[in-house]
């Protein structure tokens, strides 16, 4: 398995890559994560043309899937894993989503690139979360009562978590270069 960005997709080295894995038949699923941003610009201002051509241009088995329904990428993954291991070759596996928050850390405001609109309508309509939940009601497979059990259970692991995280000692200064070598 092959993660990258969208971002990595001005890479010229990937498609050297694909180019051999493919002659060679190479058991590799490429898995492009097109959350729409490279760090600060949307992906439209530096991706010419259509995605999936890129891998199809090498003969590379490719698919695109809704990335914020884990039970859509899983559907789409398997079969492409799947022809992989049987010798059949490399795939590429365009999965669209977004990305919720900054680039990093101290990206907070990212009004100069994006609206709060545009985040906001991808939190509240698009949670992966949220779909799956909706899934797995409609089709009988949990009730609301259940996730709300899991949810609970789970925050509570993380509450846990962070608590143990801040009562723990800071790490010895001395150990600020163990395991590190020039
Ligand atoms: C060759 C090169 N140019 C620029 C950067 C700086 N940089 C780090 S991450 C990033 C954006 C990556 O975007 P994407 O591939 O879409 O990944 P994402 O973080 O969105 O998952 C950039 C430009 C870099 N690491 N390497
Ligand atoms: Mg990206």
């Amino acid at each position: 398995m092959c993660f990258f960005g969208e971002g990595a997709l001005g890479q010229g080295v990937l498609y050297e890559a694909m180019n051999l894995a493919q002659l060679w038949k190479l058991p590799v699923i490429y898995a492009c994560e097109n959350n729409c941003y490279n760090e600060y610009t949307h992906y439209s201002e530096t991706t010419a043309g259509d995605i999936p051509a890129r891998p199809a241009a090498f003969g590379v088995a490719a698919e695109s899937v809704d990335g914020q329904d884990v039970r859509a990428v899983y559907g789409a993954a398997a079969p492409l894993v799947a022809r992989a291991r049987q010798g059949q070759g490399p795939a590429f596996l365009l999965c669209n989503t977004y990305r919720f928050r900054g680039h990093h850390v101290g990206d907070i405001s990212r009004d100069y690139y994006r609206t709060k609109q545009e985040e906001q309508r991808w939190v509240s309509e698009r949670d992966p979360i949220g779909i799956l939940a909706g899934s797995l009601i409609e089709e009988h497979l949990a009730d609301q009562g259940l996730l709300d059990r899991i949810h609970a259970e789970l925050t509570s692991h993380m509450d846990a978590a962070v608590e143990s995280a801040l009562a723990a000692p800071y790490p010895n200064p001395a150990e600020v270069d163990q395991d590190v070598y020039a």
